[in-house]
């Protein structure tokens, strides 16, 4: 087994402003009660929850039909770049636990300024059905959580929510998979941008598999870390129900599994976020259980001991 982070530091974030729906602000509370501390601790690892982070207030900021709630997603990205970047400086490896999809802004803005300290490129694997690459311009919703990947990619007209000399994360280096719902305008924007995307049709065709081993090499050949974004309608709605929208189509149990593995066996994963848990919607407590899981996967959980294949 490779060298691994033995610290994690659980942030509860949560927002769902950036959702236009209520809901996803007990998804830390339900994920917690699922257990995620606990399943962490039992696999070796020194477990800080961190409580839920205090949003700073973000009055300088106003609201538009074009961005909903920016004041109040704003606040929460705020804490929580600092939130992570702290964490990861302390050696801690921070997971996120949301919280609605625009909570990224902040973790993958905090990771992009930790990876710029220590000189190493960050890469972005993005487990979603959607591609979350709206801005304000073209989001047909205004909903801030269809947002996130076009914000930390430095490509949306947004207002100040971070420094303007907060370091982007290269959307080359941002690899999508499970994706099978894009706008219009996102469509563009994503082939525009090169961001790598794998829909469900590749994952039919190649197999998650055959998709994480490319994505982990280029990873590992820059010397990256890897900052994980879960959300839950990756996985089918029969797997997960308790989310917003759900989408047909979506990934299988195993299928997810196999990734959380894959990444696990890779020591490349840097930071982790767990978003769009909506517990009202959910089936007792199915989805948040699911999560738990798979996180339990990421960090090392696993069925039998297997020698490891790159020496
Ligand atoms: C659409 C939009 C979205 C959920 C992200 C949907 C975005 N592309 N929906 N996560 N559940 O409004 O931008
Ligand atoms: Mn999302
Ligand atoms: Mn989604
Ligand atoms: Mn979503």
């Amino acid at each position: 087994m490779q060298a691994q982070q033995k610290a994690v530091t659980l942030i509860g974030v949560p927002v769902e402003e950036g959702s236009g729906r209520g809901g996803c602000a007990m998804g830390p509370a339900a994920l917690r009660i699922a257990g995620i501390g606990h399943v962490l601790q039992e696999l070796g690892y020194r477990v800080s929850d961190a409580g839920d982070l205090r949003p700073e207030p973000a009055d300088d900021l106003a609201t538009s039909p074009r961005a909903r709630n920016l004041p109040a997603v704003a606040a929460f990205t705020r804490a929580l770049e600092k939130a992570t970047f702290d964490a990861a400086t302390a050696g801690s490896l921070p997971v996120a636990l949301g919280g609605d999809h625009s909570l990224s802004m902040g973790s993958v803005s905090g990771m992009a300024r930790y990876a710029g300290r220590v000189g190493r490129p960050l890469f972005v694997l993005w487990l979603d059905a959607h591609a979350d690459f709206n801005t304000p311009e073209t989001s047909p919703s205004g909903n801030m959580h269809g947002m996130p990947v076009a914000f930390f990619c430095g490509q949306a007209e947004f207002a100040p929510i971070l420094p303007s000399e907060r370091p982007f994360v290269d959307p080359k280096r941002v690899y999508q998979v499970g994706i099978r719902s894009v706008d219009e305008e996102e469509r563009v924007a994503i082939a525009r941008h090169e961001v790598n995307v794998f829909d469900m049709r590749a994952v039919d065709e190649e197999g998650v598999g055959a998709i994480m081993r490319r994505i982990l090499a280029e990873v590992e050949g820059s010397d990256g870390l890897l900052h994980v974004s879960l959300d839950v309608d990756f996985l089918d709605p029969d797997v997960a129900p308790g989310v917003g929208t759900t989408v047909p189509g979506g990934a299988t149990f195993r299928e997810a599994h196999l990734i959380m593995e894959m990444l696990h066996d890779s020591g490349l994963v840097s930071s982790l976020d767990l978003v769009e848990l909506n517990p009202f919607l959910d089936d007792r407590g199915k989805s948040a259980r699911v999560l738990v899981d798979l996180a339990a996967s990421l960090f090392g959980r696993r069925v039998l001991d297997r020698p490891t294949r790159s020496a």
